[in-house]
């Protein structure tokens, strides 16, 4: 198993990729070398363009976590940040307020908006940025992938007594920062999503595997929006590499985030199984063959395998690169078996 793909949004997805990369090193991947190879597909559907820059956090938080420029507290942006801009930014009245854009941070964003406006796409512009965050450190045993370099962007549609509809529909970032999913989610829409095309190399990264990894990143707002760019799910149901993943859902809600409401929003079950199931087998229309579950919800393990999927109860906790690793190592034994 060389080639190992993961399909990863933000704070979940890369710090389970830490943990996949240190078990890698440390030797504890059963049948995996250290010359192993890493694509990470991230999801772009949290993007947002503020103040005429275009960010793109998932990106940046697997870019920044694996290149050690993260802060660990917050879980997105940098590490030593200061908010000079941001502050200035505010004395003008100038919105959104409610988006903080770090100093440091900012840099990233305009070499990224420089880039794209001189017509590069944005999985050239990753290229670039990697080449500073992930290469001195992980030479080329890591590839980052937009899902797309298409624009896509997740919206939510939240209940508005004010308007006629008695809905209003704000960016997610909107929805996730400024309201901290406090309201429910009456409708997420990816727009542009159905219109995308998987960007370069994601396909392949997919059918070329040896082992597909979905790890516990939001099943909706960021697994879900890569399963939503056309051919991707055929991929999965393609490729010759078993796909596992990891449950998102511990103890019957999210351990960071907002999956619960996302679920929520879309009629999913907020359990572990529940969005075993959602992602379903791949002998039955879905895209996994196996499914992890913490040792909390080992009572659903028996409602997984009658779905289909192989499944075994483990500590998902990632709680250091110790415990992620382990997580790690049980995908890789769970696709063995
Ligand atoms: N999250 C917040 O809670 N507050 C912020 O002001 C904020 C700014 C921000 C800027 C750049 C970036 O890459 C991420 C940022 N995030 C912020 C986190 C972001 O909402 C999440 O990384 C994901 O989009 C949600 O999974």
């Amino acid at each position: 198993m060389q080639n190992i793909t993961v399909l990863s949004g933000g704070m979940g997805g890369a710090r389970f990729l830490q943990g996949l990369l240190h078990a890698i090193a440390t030797g504890r991947l059963p049948g995996v070398g250290p010359d192993a190879v890493v694509t990470v597909v991230a999801n772009t559907a949290d993007d947002i363009w503020v103040h005429g820059l275009k960010v793109c956090p998932d990106l940046d938080t697997v870019m920044y976590t694996l290149g050690d420029g993260i802060d660990l507290e917050r879980g997105w942006g940098r590490r030593d940040e200061t908010w000079s801009v941001k502050a200035e930014l505010a004395s003008y009245g100038v919105e959104p307020t409610w988006f903080g854009l770090g100093d440091r941070d900012i840099a990233t964003h305009l070499v990224r908006t420089q880039m794209l406006d001189a017509g590069f796409p944005l999985s050239q512009v990753t290229e670039a940025l990697c080449r500073r965050w992930l290469t001195p450190v992980l030479g080329d045993s890591v590839r980052l992938l937009p899902m797309t370099d298409d624009r896509v962007e997740t919206h939510v549609a939240i209940a508005d007594p004010e308007s006629p509809s008695g809905r209003r529909v704000v960016h997610f970032q909107e929805y996730w920062v400024r309201l901290r999913a406090a309201v429910p989610a009456e409708l997420v829409v990816v727009v542009g999503l159905e219109d995308a095309t998987p960007g370069p190399g994601v396909i392949d990264a997919i059918t070329d595997a040896d082992l597909v990894i979905l790890p516990p990143s939001n099943p909706v707002v960021s697994i879900g929006t890569i399963l939503g760019v056309p051919r991707v799910r055929e991929a999965l149901v393609a490729t010759r590499a078993p796909v596992v993943g990891l449950s998102p859902i511990v103890g019957g809600t999210h351990v960071r985030g907002m999956a619960e409401q996302m679920l929520t929003s879309i009629g999913v079950e907020v359990s572990a199984a529940g969005v075993g199931l959602h992602y379903g087998s791949r002998s039955d229309g879905g895209v996994l063959d196996g499914w992890l579950v913490d040792e909390r919800d080992a009572d659903q393990v028996d409602r997984v395998r009658a779905g289909g999927l192989a499944c075994r109860a483990v500590p998902l906790m990632m709680t250091d690169h110790d415990a992620t690793a382990a997580m790690a190592a049980a995908a890789v034994e769970l696709a063995r078996g």
